[in-house]
């Protein structure tokens, strides 16, 4: 596990994939690796970028190891041949290009039996709306990584507003910098702390618990 994770740090994407594979093969737990192996190597990425250790470079190497590391995960944790339980559309909010933790958001989501629109990165609210138009989804999920583009959640919701049809949905927020003092600030009907809290709550939702 240890190995996996500075696997991560260094970028190194070949050996984080062979490795990921090893420890499935060994009788890990693929929730146990992302919560106890890759994420923490996340977290230790951003803290030597903050020290100025690292730069952009290293970081986004890091990361891409990381995707490549859970797209061997991904089928351990989306169970499949369900069929859909009900509809979210996400997306990491405009200007933000952060999409890791959206996907793993994503996953849990899929994981559980929904079907989800993932709109990707950097989404206006404009691109929001025309997907809840045309998709009508019970659930939207936002995410956003950095303190000024999650400013962009509260763009999103307004326009959502503006535009009539905010009865008709729940939205759902994440991100590392987000806190529910600020769900309740922006008027999101729920702050979702990790992937399994956002999956809990559209459970909720379309079960009517929500
Ligand atoms: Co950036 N970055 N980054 N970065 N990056 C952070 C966020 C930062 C905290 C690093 C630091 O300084 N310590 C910092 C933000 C500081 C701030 O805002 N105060 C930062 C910065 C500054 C920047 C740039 C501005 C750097 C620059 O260019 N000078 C730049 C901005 C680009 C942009 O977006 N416009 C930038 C760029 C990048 C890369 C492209 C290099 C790369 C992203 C690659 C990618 O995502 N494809 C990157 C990375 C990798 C990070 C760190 C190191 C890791 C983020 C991550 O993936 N974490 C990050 C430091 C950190 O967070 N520790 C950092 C793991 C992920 C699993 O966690 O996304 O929080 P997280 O998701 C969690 C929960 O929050 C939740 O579920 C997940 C766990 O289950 N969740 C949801 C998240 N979204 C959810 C949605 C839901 C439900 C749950 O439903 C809707």
């Amino acid at each position: 596990m240890e190995q996996l994770k500075k696997l991560i740090m260094k970028g190194n994407a070949k050996e984080t994939v062979e490795r990921v594979r090893k420890l499935l093969e060994g009788g890990s737990d693929p929730g146990g690796l992302l919560q106890e192996a890759m994420i923490p190597a996340m977290d230790e990425v951003g803290d030597l970028f903050q020290k100025g250790e690292y730069f952009v470079p290293e970081m986004l190497v890091a990361a891409r190891a990381m995707q490549q590391g859970l797209t061997v995960l991904k089928p351990r944790l989306v169970a499949s041949g369900i069929e859909p339980i009900g509809k979210v559309i996400i997306g990491t909010v405009k200007g933000d290009l952060h999409d890791i933790g959206k996907n793993l958001a994503v996953m849990a989501l899929e994981g559980a039996g929904f079907e989800v629109i993932d709109l990707g990165t950097d989404v206006s609210p404009a691109r929001f709306i025309d997907a809840i138009k045309e998709h009508k989804p019970q659930v939207i999920g936002m995410s956003a990584l950095l303190t000024t583009t999650m400013l962009a959640m509260k763009d999103t919701i307004k326009a959502i507003e503006d535009a009539g049809i905010r009865g008709q949905i729940k939205i759902m927020i994440g991100g590392a910098p987000i806190r529910q003092e600020f769900c309740d600030e922006v008027g999101a009907d729920f702050f979702a702390p990790d992937s399994t809290a956002g999956r809990n709550y559209a459970r909720n939702v379309v079960t009517g618990e929500a």
